[in-house]
């Protein structure tokens, strides 16, 4: 078997049995309501609507996947609720299109700036990157901009230090996008090929934490024109429906072009990465799996459902 398929195949299992919680909480649920029900009736899908809001799937994203399921069964003259598992994964999958997800600031110079709320995983994720890139050769740089906490610095050196990657950093209580300034003039000087940005997750109110991530992307935007831009939003999936609405409210004021859904090891919320795509078009591009470096994997949505319902990988 060529390497490739090898390291899929592991992927996957270990994906399978991280998701053993959400599994337990939305697929265990849907399958006692195939077998429980002997025809098709308005009972069948509420009970349905049901299992798959308590799953973390959302209101709208539950609303559009139950619509497009009972198309399907009217559309295919479906009468055994047996019937409908498959139709039912199929309409996950398709409410979770979001096209091909694209991973191009790996591939050029580029500056990606890792956003959310504090202890939601961004400084872990941001030594994770930086792991993965360094095992593929990059330059990578580290801007440690979330000068409000003073361990903050210390905790993304460590990282650093793992990971062999540079570290540019300011004082607690400096100015964040002077930080951010620096890095930038470092990237370019040492000609890096990617600068990751670590940002507090926490300042005094919401509206200065946006400030200050405008004020970034604007020194950003005039200093490295040149570089690809990429803002990531990381969000901890053991908080459900709370990481839909923060992911709601960064993409009011930031361009985001993808999530990072953390702790997805050993939560039953995981449904929430179905929410996110279907309901606000934004790619999932990673997940977090655990605490170490190599506990972060690229997501597929397709994988991610085969998983979830235990299908094989086709
Ligand atoms: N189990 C698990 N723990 C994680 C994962 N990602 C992060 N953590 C843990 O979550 C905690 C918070 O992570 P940080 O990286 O410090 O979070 P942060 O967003 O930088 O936090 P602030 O800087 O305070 O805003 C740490 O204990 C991490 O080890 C993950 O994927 N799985
Ligand atoms: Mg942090």
């Amino acid at each position: 078997m060529a390497e490739e398929q090898k390291e899929s195949m592991g992927f996957f299992k270990r994906l399978v049995s991280g998701l053993g919680k959400t599994r337990d909480n939305i697929v265990s649920g849907i399958d006692s309501i195939f077998s429980g029900f002997s025809h098709i009736d308005d009972d069948f899908y509420e009970e349905l609507e049901e299992v798959l809001i308590m799953g973390d799937l959302g209101v709208t994203a539950t609303y559009d996947i139950l619509e497009d399921l009972k198309a399907k069964v009217k559309e295919q003259h479906i009468k055994e609720p047996s019937q409908c598992r498959q139709l039912l994964i199929d309409s996950i999958k398709e409410q979770m299109d979001v096209g091909e997800t694209a991973y191009e600031f790996e591939d050029q110079t580029s500056v990606v700036m890792v956003i959310g709320v504090n202890g939601v995983g961004k400084t872990t994720t941001i030594g994770k990157l930086a792991g993965k890139l360094r095992a593929q050769n990059k330059k990578v740089v580290l801007a440690a901009a979330d000068t409000f906490r003073a361990a903050a610095g210390e905790q993304l050196k460590e990282w650093a230090n793992r990971a062999q990657a540079d570290l540019i950093g300011g004082q607690e209580g400096s100015d964040p996008a002077s930080v951010v300034y620096d890095a930038v003039a470092a990237a370019k000087a040492r000609h890096a090929d990617v600068l990751l940005c670590d940002t507090a997750g926490r300042l005094h109110n919401k509206k200065n934490l946006m400030e200050e991530l405008k004020k970034m992307n604007r020194i950003i935007d005039r200093e490295y024109p040149e570089a690809f831009r990429e803002t990531l939003v990381v969000l901890d999936a053991t908080t459900g429906q709370n990481a839909l609405q923060q992911a709601r409210e960064f993409n009011e004021v930031a361009d985001i072009t993808g999530i990072i859904l953390t702790k997805m090891d050993g939560t039953a919320k995981g449904g929430i990465a179905v929410a996110i795509q279907a309901e606000l078009g934004i790619p999932v591009k990673y997940i977090g799996v655990g605490e170490t470096i190599e506990d972060l994997q690229k997501f597929d949505a397709d994988t991610f459902v085969n998983a979830l319902f235990q299908t094989s990988i086709e």
